[in-house]
């Protein structure tokens, strides 16, 4: 993993996300880019499934949405960049290793996955750490499906993520301002990657996903900020130390390493008490909704942190 080095300007001054918001601005037309907005992924394949309990009985955010408004910055920092850049992205055939603390160390492609475990239609509330929130129709299997078959040795206490790395389909991972180190890294807690509402999607709305929303396999974490949520996974390794979180690790007093959706706990540059609904006022416009604990999954997932103190760890 390459390490970030931090610029030279004290984080009291400046943040990350200020940081290449200013880059853009100085590089004004050259980031432009000149994709297809919308443009279907080349592997929009219909998928099949089964029904789900985990729905959510809200209204879907509209198919359009939750791919043209995106947040993959291998692809670009603006919201519409993955959508537009991300066409020449292939996300087959497709490698993903799972290795580390498990008896059995396996290297599978998405077919075999798609395969072995059923695929369910899951509706989940997401909510960003940016306080804007979807309500999307993933498609995927239980995470703890398929680190069951690896088998987790008993001194496993976390999984670490990954992303792929491939600046020559990814525009955002060349040139000279690039937003983020790569790879986009995540992890969680053996316990909340085991529990049942923990998904590696392959698909929204019935079809394959779109190579914006993190073609082939991403992870989907509903009661957790979206970063955790890690796109175009290439590798999941068992460890027994605490992964390190892209996000956490650029801005740690702003991004916290178990990233619970709490609307008791602000940002420290927004409030976190509520969200804007993405696709709620017309087309791309947004009302306002109160955020829950947890982001509304409180009574499955509240006791994975009974006894911590989470404005501390937050
Ligand atoms: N590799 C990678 N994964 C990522 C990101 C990213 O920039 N790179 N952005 C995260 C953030 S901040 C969010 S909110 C979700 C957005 O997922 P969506 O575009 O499918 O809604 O992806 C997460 N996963
Ligand atoms: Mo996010």
């Amino acid at each position: 993993m390459t390490l970030y080095k931090a610029p030279r300007i004290p984080s009291s001054e400046i943040t990350p996300r200020d940081l290449y918001l200013r880059r853009r601005s100085l590089l004004g037309l050259m980031a432009g880019g000149a994709g297809l907005l919308g443009a279907p992924s080349a592997f929009a394949a219909a998928l099949k499934t089964v029904p789900s309990p985990y729905k959510v009985d809200e209204a879907l955010t509209p198919r359009e949405s939750v791919t043209t408004y995106n947040n993959f910055y291998e692809f670009g920092t603006d919201k519409s960049d993955p959508a537009a850049n991300s066409g020449a992205f292939k996300p087959s055939p497709w490698r993903l290793v799972v290795d580390g603390m498990v008896a059995k160390p396996k290297t599978f492609g998405i077919e075999d996955l798609i395969k072995a475990y059923p695929v369910e239609e899951r509706i989940y509330r997401m909510r960003c750490v940016e306080a804007w929130s979807m309500v999307i129709p993933w498609n995927g299997f239980p995470l703890a499906a398929l680190l069951k078959t690896v088998e987790p040795l008993g001194s496993a206490k976390h999984v670490a993520f990954e992303t792929i790395v491939r600046p020559e389909e990814m525009p955002g991972q060349t040139g000279g301002f690039q937003p983020l180190p790569w790879p986009y890294v995540e992890g969680l807690r053996l316990d909340e990657a085991m529990h049942p509402l923990t998904l590696l999607a392959v698909g929204l709305y019935g079809e394959t996903l779109p190579n914006q929303n993190g073609a082939p396999i991403r992870l989907v974490v509903p009661w957790k900020y979206g970063f955790k949520g890690i796109k175009s996974i290439v590798k999941i390794t068992l460890t027994d130390k605490q992964p390190p979180s892209t996000w956490n690790v650029l801005a740690p007093q702003e991004y916290g390493f178990y990233a619970n959706v709490n609307p008791a706990v602000d940002h420290p540059r927004w409030s976190q008490a509520s969200e804007r609904r993405i696709g709620t006022g017309g087309f791309f416009g947004s009302s306002r909704v109160e955020t829950l604990p947890f982001n509304g999954y409180a009574d499955e997932v509240a006791s994975l942190y009974s006894g911590m103190d989470l404005t501390a760890n937050y």
